[in-house]
């Protein structure tokens, strides 16, 4: 009879279904545990490709996401344009990630656009860049930064402020 089913027949089928569930976690492992396991498998299967895409498309993403982490200025005292009264000032520089501070850098630029190095101070968190300026005249200043975050990545620009 051609319409003729053998009882396990309906239980044979279902036995694949269960393994792409287990098999797709193992895209959560490290790489290298990946590579091993899928390389037992001979020869590589639809299932094993689409594995790896998946692979590919997390370390993909994982990697993107950690880009973001390089250091953006969040906040500055003084704050950008701000006037502010001297002779002293402190800054600060607060970012979105930790820096490195002992490879920051964060000069004055003065009225005359003369630049003058400051000496930072130890920072107060480890996404904060301090100073303490001395002596200043009334004027039109910039703060020029470059930072170094944890990612790698330099950033710097530049912060406008008046001391009256
Ligand atoms: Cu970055």
């Amino acid at each position: 009879m051609g319409t003729h089913t053998h009882a396990g027949e309906k239980t044979y089928r279902y036995v694949p279904v269960p393994v792409p569930v287990v098999r797709l976690k193992t895209t959560l492992k490290h790489n290298d545990e990946f590579k091993k396991e899928s390389g037992n498998r001979q020869p590589t299967s639809k299932l094993v490709m689409m594995k790896r895409v998946i692979t590919t498309l997390a370390v993909w993403l994982l990697s993107t996401t950690a880009s973001f982490a390089h250091a953006v200025l969040v906040e500055t005292k003084p704050a950008a344009n701000g006037l502010v009264p001297g002779p002293d000032i402190n800054v600060e520089l607060r970012f979105n990630s930790r820096i490195d501070s002992t490879r920051s850098r964060l000069t004055l630029v003065l009225p005359d656009q003369t630049l003058r190095p400051l000496s930072l101070q130890p920072p107060s968190t480890p996404a904060t860049l301090d100073a303490h300026i001395n002596g200043l005249g009334a004027g039109a200043y910039k703060l020029r930064w470059q930072v170094l975050a944890a990612d790698g990545h330099i950033t710097r620009g530049e912060i406008p402020f008046q001391v009256k």
